[in-house]
């Protein structure tokens, strides 16, 4: 039994794993599943919870996936791997490859604030090779998927089915937490891999009956990359949220079928709604996710406007990474004026002893 955990260990039955599959593991999943306080009462919703997948070991839910796509890479006697990457990935690929002596490729859009500076840091520090591609993340994307086959690199996005393996037993923890499925499950679309991924582990569980019920899926895009909502890839997409800053999703087909199939629904949110939640997230919870992860809040707070009752209802929503991510946000949308004081006792209870502190 490998002392470090994971999710390959844990739900091996589910997963596609034989006896020559490597038990790669860093102590991914088993995330907490977090009970909201301040905004699932204000909604009037039964509860709503919040599953902090920043808690993972490189700080996004890309490790499920990433266990799973780096045990069938060196089940196959893979040496390389690559991917494109909005920075989550580059950063849980890069983390794995480190460990198990894969050299990893990262290809990244190389525009100003394309990739958040924590992942980039991260991708940077495992030793991964990072090449800036003068596009956008699809670009990059559909560069990747041509250079793995030419050049016999094994490709590690969520358009590898692995990653999509990993990644489901998100849904199988939140069903073992909660005894069954929630009614809803909000959750940030990119690339729209997770979706897919949560989709699917809802599913199976159903279907062994380990679930009584399915969830609808709810997933929410930036308004300015949002091609599945408008039913078109968007050129350049635009969003403060870069993780999901993402025209032309790869899983865009399974997505469709996640939300039909659940009779849930895909919707935009701006990015002036994905700050709100950011630091609403941030005050009233004391969840610090970073803006893609809040763009799941974001749409959850925005349904009864849209007409969908959350009255009674249980509510997952699913954080996808941490906000040490992206402190580039935090120190810009986040700021209060700071106060200096001499080192002096009565200075500060001359600050602090009278009306209590500003930054509320
Ligand atoms: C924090 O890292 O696409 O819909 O290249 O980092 O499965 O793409 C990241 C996506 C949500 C969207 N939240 O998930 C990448 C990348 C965070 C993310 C998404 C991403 P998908």
């Amino acid at each position: 039994m490998a002392p470090t955990g994971g999710i390959i260990e844990r739900y091996r039955q589910f997963l596609p794993v034989s006896d020559r599959t490597p038990l790669v593991a860093m102590g991914e999943g088993n995330t907490p599943l977090v009970l909201s306080k301040s905004i699932g009462p204000e909604l009037g919703a039964r509860a709503v919870y919040f599953k902090l997948e920043g808690c993972n070991p490189t700080g996004s839910f890309k490790d499920r996936g990433m266990a799973m796509a780096i045990a069938k890479a060196l089940e196959k006697g893979a040496r390389r791997i690559i991917c494109a990457s909005t920075g989550n990935t580059s950063a849980s690929a890069a983390a794995y490859g480190a460990r198990y002596d894969l050299r990893c490729i990262v290809l990244v859009p190389a525009g100003a604030g394309d990739v958040a500076v924590g992942k980039l840091a991260q991708a940077m520090a495992y030793g991964a090779r990072v090449i800036a591609v003068k596009g956008s993340f699809d670009a990059a994307l559909r560069l990747v998927r041509e250079a793995s086959e030419r050049l016999e690199m094994e490709l590690v996005n969520s358009v590898n089915p692995n990653r999509i393996e990993g990644q489901k037993t998100g849904a199988f923890e939140i069903v073992d937490d909660l005894g069954d499925a929630p009614d809803m499950l909000c959750i940030p679309v990119g690339n729209a891999g997770n979706i897919t991924a949560y989709w699917k582990g809802f599913k199976e569980y159903w279907e062994i009956a380990k679930a009584r019920s399915l969830p609808k899926m709810m997933g929410f895009q930036a308004e300015g990359s949002a091609p599945i909502v408008r039913g078109e890839p968007v050129e350049t997409p635009t969003t403060i949220a870069s993780a999901i800053r993402i025209g032309n999703p790869a899983s865009w087909q399974p997505a469709l079928k996640a939300r039909d199939e659940s009779r849930g629904r895909i919707d935009a949110v701006t990015d002036e709604e994905i700050i709100g939640a950011y630091l609403r997230l941030a005050r009233s919870e004391g969840v610090f996710c970073e803006p893609a992860s809040a763009a799941s809040v974001a749409g959850l707070m925005k349904l009864p406007s849209l007409g969908v009752s959350l009255e009674g209802k249980t509510i997952v929503c699913i954080i996808t990474g941490n906000g040490l991510k992206d402190p580039s946000t935090a120190e810009r949308r986040a700021r209060v004026d700071f106060e200096f004081v001499e080192p002096s006792l009565d200075r500060v209870e001359a600050l602090l002893g009278g009306q209590a502190s500003r930054i509320r």
